[in-house]
């Protein structure tokens, strides 16, 4: 707590208090201009910590900002409230999930509240409540009836501590490690339930491309994890027995050398049986994560279908069963795998694809990988890559056009207590069948503390009567849903929370939908986003959607990092944020960290930084509080002026970068123009000498208004605070409620303007530190005459091959004679650089109302000077965006 500052915790709870009581974040219901801010929803884990705080001050400082543009906005909060991590605290406390997750959400909830998060609470959702995930159960049956699930055998990952399947991004390293307890994972086969995302493969990918508001890192990220690949599947004979393989250049087939196998393939799986060698290789050496290709020569050969020609086979660990057909074409003049394995195993290695028809590449050190001219390769020479795909595809008998994708269904079992159950009951006689409607929710059984999964010693919650057939031995399904399914359409909740009839309101969705901006991890860059994809395009084919995409902008923040590394709890380098708000309050967390950098960037946590956040708030709480306007009595000159346009520069630039939540820059403006006001503040003061009462020599308008900017501007970052000073600026209702100040300049024309009196500055500087000056009594600033602008105007537009001759047909500048010509052929040497600057009006006026500035810095006279009124030789030094000056001592 600073010692002459405000007194942030009062201020903060009265403004949070004053904020429910008015309802100020409540949704509106009719809406014109809906605009629909969501941060990812966080799992309740019991502590905020800053990834949180940075993650939803992001997402509140732009609902806020849209607010104030008089958009109606939704802003919700929810909790992502299923999940492991609550039934192992369960078992440790030998408590509920339920009671922990809860209270995990109160206190979490508080936090929140205490960071000023301005949501609309009323629209609160828990996906652990049988009101929510009853609408999981409902989607799984329309998906069924739209023969999007699918029960099948399949591999899980397996942790033997944990005793649950694991997702793939949840085993970790080389090593398949566990996520939680570091355990070496194993597969396991099992009855899986799958939602067939590889249905939505095409369209999923297609889309992406319309995804301009999305960061191209994700997009591509979501486009390598489908994996799109077009190809050929074509058959080689083994022992007169075909085998397919899937290749994405079969025009590269002249030169297939080899054939190879993955080692769970059925041949390679027969071949075991007779050859140890191959045996030994799949049992103990075969890696498919290794960093070089391994494998085994068995003593089958394959007939390639293009050339009639024997090539060996080999068992190999690069070639993975999920992956085609789990074999392939080994072409190692064009494959860079195929290269590293067949230089390895001595096969030969031949050129078949060529730059053009009489430049072959010299394949022996490495793979040609580009597509080019057929070489070697029989009736098909010199013909173009493209072209012969197409062609032999054609012509080969076997071999068929086939899309490969990486993407694989979304296997949503999970053998745990905490999250949904799988709304199937297993009948002797009818096997698996479908919970019907009316039956929903399934609701979870209490919790019993077991190693396993709680929901198999539920016996008595497990045993119920067959809905099809009524068999009375039918046995409910012990899987629960993946949280990715709660989190895959859980936006759409938020239009109407409390809705019992159906997953969600459609109209109201179709309103709001999609969602605006969307802010979240990276971490979430693959599943959750995909998955929401997914969920968004099938819930769209059911007709219950109007949009096929749920995220029309995407932020992924960066990390918040301690001495250059994420902060994270297992590494012990947290900053606590309730630390942070009882010590320095909230207003100054958010604003620390929207300041410290772009939204997208990663930055360092620094103490320092948040102590000068705080000062800042400090003297601006002190402007404010000692600024009154019937005591001011500064008139409307020159000064006031110049602080008029930096208010609208100011707003001009600061709304352009809250439009792209590019906060920090924005930020700067609101700071920067508090500066400007302060040095007014206290240039009038110096100039009429601070009046007895405590009056200022300020324009009271200008002044009221720059405060005024400067509060609006800050307060989508620093609510309370900007509340508490909008109050003492004596305005009426809330500065949340308030509108944002009109743009009344061009962003591009107040920075030139900027640029134009900087620049001057240090003109000034270097020239007294070259004439070694220390005292000037004046300074003339002078600025260009007319013709010289005009003559600059020209050369900009002009293509400039002949600038002199062109602005020479003008009368006005050839009557300058010498002088003209001497500008044009400084104007043609510098062609490329040109900009235009302002025009000569706008330059006077800039740097006569700048004037107060180098007088406050240099403590000299300043005069500005139009050219008709300077002294001829300091004039020829003038150039337009760079004023003569003449420094008198
Ligand atoms: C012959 C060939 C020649 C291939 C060539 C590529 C280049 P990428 O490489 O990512 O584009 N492939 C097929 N089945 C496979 C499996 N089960 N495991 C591992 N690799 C497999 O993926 C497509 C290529 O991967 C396919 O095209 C095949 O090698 C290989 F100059 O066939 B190609
Ligand atoms: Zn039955």
């Amino acid at each position: 707590m600073s010692d002459d500052g405000y007194d942030h915790a009062t201020v903060e709870r009265r403004w949070q208090e004053a904020w429910d009581d008015a309802s100020v974040y409540r949704t509106p219901d009719d809406v014109d201009d809906p605009t629909y801010v969501l941060g990812m929803y966080p799992y309740p884990s019991g502590q905020l910590h800053m990834g949180h705080v940075r993650n939803y001050t992001i997402t509140d400082a732009y609902a806020r900002y849209r607010r104030l543009r008089g958009d109606d906005v939704l802003h919700p909060m929810g909790w992502d409230a299923f999940g492991l991590p609550a039934e192992n605290a369960a078992k440790e406390r030998d408590s509920d999930p339920a009671d922990w997750t809860f209270d995990c959400i109160d206190t979490m909830r508080g936090q929140m509240r205490s960071m000023g998060f301005g949501y609309d609470w009323e629209r609160e959702i828990a996906t652990c409540v049988p009101e929510y995930y009853k609408w999981n159960q409902w989607l799984f049956r329309r998906f069924h009836e739209e023969g999007l699930v699918e029960q099948r055998a399949a591999d899980v990952n397996w942790c033997p501590s944990c005793e649950t399947v694991l997702a793939d991004e949840q085993v970790e390293g080389d090593a398949e490690l566990c996520w939680r307890c570091d355990t070496p994972v194993e597969q396991r086969e099992l009855e899986q339930w799958f939602l067939k995302i590889t249905e939505y493969a095409d369209e999923l990918v297609d889309d992406i491309d319309r995804l301009e508001g999305w960061p191209d890192s994700v997009r591509q990220m979501q486009r390598n994890w489908i994996g799109r690949q077009p190809g050929a599947r074509l058959e080689f004979e083994i022992d007169g027995e075909p085998v397919e393989a899937f290749t994405t250049r079969i025009d590269t087939i002249f030169g297939a050398t080899f054939f190879a196998l993955a080692p769970d393939h059925p041949i390679s799986q027969a071949v075991a049986e007779e050859d140890d060698e191959v045996a030994h290789f799949i049992e103990h050496e075969a890696d498919p994560d290794g960093d070089e290709p391994n494998g085994v020569e068995t003593d089958l050969t394959a007939t390639n279908p293009a050339t009639g020609e024997e090539v060996p086979v080999f068992v190999a660990d690069f070639v993975l069963s999920d992956v085609g057909t789990g074999a392939l074409m080994g072409v190692p003049g064009h494959d860079d795998r195929d290269h590293a394995f067949a230089t390895k195993m001595g096969v030969d290695i031949e050129p078949v694809i060529a730059p053009s028809e009489d430049d072959v590449p010299d394949v022996s050190e490495a793979a040609f990988t580009d597509d080019g001219v057929l070489v070697n390769s029989g009736d098909y020479s010199g013909m173009e890559s493209e072209a012969a795909r197409e062609q032999l595809t054609a012509d080969i008998e076997s071999a068929d056009d086939h899309v490969q994708y990486r993407l694989r269904d979304w296997g949503i079992s999970r053998q745990r207590y905490w999250g949904t159950p799988i709304p199937v009951v297993n009948c002797p006689d009818c096997g698996p069948v479908l919970v019907p409607e009316e039956d929903l929710p399934v609701e979870l059984p209490e919790f019993v503390n077991t190693t396993g999964n709680p929901l198999d010693e539920a016996t008595e919650w497990q045993h119920t009567t067959c809905p099809e057939c009524g068999n009375e031995d039918a046995h409910r399904e012990t899987d629960t849903m993946d949280t990715f399914v709660d989190s895959s359409w859980y936006f759409l909740r938020y239009v109407a929370p409390d809705l019992d009839s159906a997953p969600f309101d459609v109209d109201r969705a179709n309103d709001w939908m999609p969602v605006d901006q969307y802010v979240g991890g990276i971490e979430h860059a693959v599943m959750h986003l995909l998955y929401s994809r997914f969920v968004t395009k099938v819930i769209a084919d059911m007709d219950m959607l109007e949009h096929r995409e749920p995220f029309t902008n995407l932020l992924a923040q960066g990390m918040v990092q301690l001495d250059g590394e994420a902060m994270s709890k297992s590494k012990g380098n947290t900053v606590s944020p309730q630390r942070i708000v009882e010590e320095y309050g909230a207003d100054t967390a958010r604003l620390f960290m929207m300041e410290a950098a772009q939204p997208e960037r990663a930055f360092d946590w620094s103490d320092q930084g948040v102590r000068s956040t705080r000062a800042f708030l400090d003297r601006l709480y002190e402007l404010v509080t000692e600024f009154d306007p019937d005591e001011a009595t500064g008139e409307d000159d020159a000064v006031a002026a110049y602080v008029r346009d930096e208010a609208d520069a100011a707003v001009a630039v600061a709304t352009e970068e809250y439009e792209t939540l590019t906060f920090n820059t924005a930020l700067r403006e609101a700071q920067g123009l508090a500066k400007t006001l302060r040095q007014y503040r206290e240039y009038g003061d110096v100039a009429a000498g601070p009046s007895a009462d405590g009056g200022t020599s300020v324009h009271p308008e200008t002044f009221q208004r720059g405060l005024e900017t400067v509060v609006t501007l800050l307060s989508p970052v620093a609510p309370h605070v900007c509340e508490e000073l909008w109050s003492e600026l004596g305005k009426d209702g809330f500065v949340v409620d308030a509108e944002w100040p009109a743009v009344e300049v061009d962003p591009d024309e107040a920075a030139k303007r900027r640029r134009l009196v900087e620049n001057t500055q240090e003109d000034i500087r270097d020239i007294m530190g070259v004439a070694g000056i220390e005292d000037p009594e004046a300074i003339d600033i002078v600025v260009t005459p007319e013709w010289k602008f005009r003559a600059l105007e020209i050369a900009v537009e002009s293509d400039a091959s002949n600038v002199i001759g062109e602005i020479m047909q003008v009368d006005e500048i050839r009557e300058q004679g010498d002088a003209a010509a001497d500008y044009g052929q400084d104007l043609q040497a510098e062609r490329e650089a040109l900009v235009r600057t302002l025009d000569p009006d706008s330059e006077f006026d800039a740097l006569e109302r700048a004037a107060w500035l180098f007088e406050r810095e240099f403590d000299a006279d300043v005069r500005v000077l139009p050219a008709d009124e300077a002294d001829a030789d300091v004039l020829k030094r003038a150039e337009p965006g760079r004023p003569a000056i003449d420094i008198h001592e």
